[in-house]
């Protein structure tokens, strides 16, 4: 299966910008000069931010150009503190758009009576949590970018619970290096504990104040601003706190793992 499957021509990619900071810094370092010259030939995705990138296939390589960036450089590189920016309701991308490794006629069905979601690892509080149990934490929402790896980005906007809030709850070890998410449909994928703990990263219930649909990851999504989409896990069944590297379905593949800004 090609990576770049899709080249949707109707969204815009606006936002990326600390993804490239990230990248100009790299530049500077001459034992990646030649990982920087490619990524020079790229054109720079800061000066096309802003664009119209629709049908620019330089999108698709820059991305991926930057998806080498080394895991440790990128997790140097986090700031807690930075917020990915929010956006108002009227920017919101309408239908948003649906993602997965397979088509939208096989997305998975997850019951909602029967479903419990599962934490495990280094994790000494409550192991099994029911939907209403989710749906009863305070909850906040964010209007945010979603940018994917195959060339296109839409605003979207999301409800649920603060993952830090969440694991906190959960007895989670926050010195621990990994959260892994696993996933109804086999995908899963691993954050570090600082992406974890960003006020920002939400463990979405609900999408456009309903509940989230099957398409957008019904019964929940981990929806990280600061992250591309990939990195973004939608129906998840199981989460565990980890120091041993998880992986994910795409890192496996080449993506790069921090995936991130
Ligand atoms: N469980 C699961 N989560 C997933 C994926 C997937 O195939 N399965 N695809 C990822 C990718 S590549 C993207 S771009 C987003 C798409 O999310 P959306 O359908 O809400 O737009 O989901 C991410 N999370
Ligand atoms: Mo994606």
């Amino acid at each position: 299966m090609s990576l770049f499957k899709k080249k949707p021509s109707d969204f815009l990619l606006t936002h990326g910008d600390s993804i490239i900071k990230d990248a100009q810094r790299e530049l500077k370092n001459p034992a990646r000069r030649l990982l920087g010259k490619r990524l020079l030939t790229l054109g720079g995705i800061a000066m096309l931010s802003g664009c119209d990138l629709s049908n620019d296939k330089s999108v698709d390589s820059a991305l991926r150009q930057i998806s080498f960036f080394n895991d440790r450089v990128q997790g140097l590189l986090f700031d807690p503190n930075e917020m990915a920016p929010t956006y108002p309701e009227s920017m919101i991308t309408r239908p948003f758009p649906f993602n997965a490794f397979y088509d939208i006629d096989d997305v998975p069905e997850v019951d909602a009576a029967t479903y419990k979601l599962q934490v495990s690892g280094l994790a000494k509080g409550k192991q099994t949590w029911t939907l209403d149990e989710l749906r009863a934490l305070p909850q906040e929402s964010q209007i945010t970018r979603h940018i994917c790896i195959e060339g296109w980005s839409a605003i979207g906007h999301w409800g649920g619970v603060r993952f830090s809030d969440f694991l906190r709850r959960a007895g989670a070890d926050t010195s621990a290096k990994y959260v892994s998410l696993h996933c109804a449909d086999n995908y899963w994928t691993s954050i570090d504990m600082p992406t974890a703990l960003h006020a920002q990263t939400l463990l979405t219930l609900t999408y456009d104040g309903d509940v989230l649909p099957p398409k957008y990851g019904f019964p929940m999504k981990l929806r990280m601003p600061t992250k591309l989409g990939y990195k973004n896990p939608k129906h998840i069944v199981a989460i565990s706190v980890t120091n041993t590297y998880p992986g994910g379905y795409w890192e496996n593949q080449g993506y790069n793992w921090f995936g991130g800004s």
